[in-house]
């Protein structure tokens, strides 16, 4: 695992559904993820945040809201995502809404190719985010991201990257979905997404929810986490907007981010819908960090020390 970070902050809601989410990118220092991720020993880059577009607040057009700024926000997060992976950092994009996966992960995708890498996302969110401009109830984008990486959406906004599809949707392995669109549900069938649920996680546990999810990585292999903080129980996690009930306890989201600690190969992560508007005390923002210190390998007990 690369050890220098490069903190790359992306204060924008232009794909959401409510106000708030540009402000996660601050929340998320101001709760010690720099500090934390220092103790791990790691060298940590703050580049700062990202400049785009205002939000215009607008309903949809053809079955998007806001195309044009989304755009814009994800072709400088791709930029500033594949510059960094390029000097060889491991990436943490602080978000911002969902939908800047698109410009994140078109980014390692084009790592991968560059480098013969494999490359494997877990998507962690309450939501599937595979909805079309035909299925989607809202023409909110941040309900899209998967969907267009996959190569189903505006034309500018799946060739970013350069290559249509950025993604092959067997890379994709979606854990703690329990908010998905009739349309949508259809589709992530038919193009065969690999979908732990909360119902799987119910009858499996996260244990082996998350084998499954992880289970045939080699060295060769560049891990992907993308983190939608609506991924947890809104009972631990109220500083988003788009809470669902029953999702991942505190302890069963330790695990899934201990497991993930424990393969080695993470090299790029998001963190993404924190949304300080709806929070209490900036708890949601200090929630991921925690989580975020496991995902880096804190673990309760020194496991390896001899
Ligand atoms: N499925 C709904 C829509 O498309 C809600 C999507 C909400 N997405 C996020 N990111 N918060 O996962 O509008
Ligand atoms: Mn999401
Ligand atoms: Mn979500
Ligand atoms: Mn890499």
């Amino acid at each position: 695992m690369s050890t220098t970070i490069e903190l790359i902050g992306v204060p924008t809601d232009i794909g959401a559904g409510a106000r708030g989410a540009s402000m996660g990118p601050e929340a998320l220092r101001v709760a010690g993820l720099i500090e934390m991720l220092k103790n791990h020993g790691l060298i940590v880059i703050d580049s700062g945040n990202l400049a785009g577009p205002t939000n215009p607040w607008l309903p949809p057009v053809n079955g998007y809201r806001h195309l044009a700024e989304v755009t814009e926000w994800n072709e400088a997060l791709h930029e500033a995502s594949y510059a960094a992976l390029q000097k060889g950092h491991l990436p943490i994009i602080l978000g911002g809404d969902h939908c800047l996966g698109i410009g994140s992960i078109s980014a390692v995708a084009r790592h991968c190719r560059a480098t013969g890498k494999d490359l494997r996302v877990i998507w962690l969110d309450a939501h599937a985010d595979f909805n079309t401009s035909e299925l989607t109830p809202t023409g909110n984008i941040h309900g899209m991201p998967v969907a267009i990486l996959c190569g189903h959406g505006p034309e500018q906004l799946i060739q970013i990257g350069g290559v249509v599809p950025a993604i092959d949707s067997d890379v994709v392995h979606q854990i703690g979905i329990r908010s998905v669109d009739e349309g949508e549900k259809r589709f992530v069938h038919q193009q065969g997404l690999e979908v732990f649920d909360m119902r799987y996680i119910d009858e499996h546990g996260m244990r082996e929810t998350m084998a499954r999810a992880l289970d045939g990585m080699t060295d060769n292999t560049h891990l992907h986490v993308s983190f939608d903080v609506d991924f947890l129980d809104p009972a631990i996690a109220p500083g988003v907007a788009t809470t669902v009930p029953g999702g991942p306890t505190y302890r069963e989201a330790q695990l899934c981010m201990e497991m993930i600690a424990d393969t080695g190969r993470l090299a790029s992560l998001d963190i993404m819908e924190v949304n300080p508007a709806c929070d209490v005390k900036n708890q949601t923002a200090l929630l991921a960090v925690d989580l975020v210190d496991s995902l880096f390998g804190k673990s309760t007990l020194m496991r390896d020390a001899k």
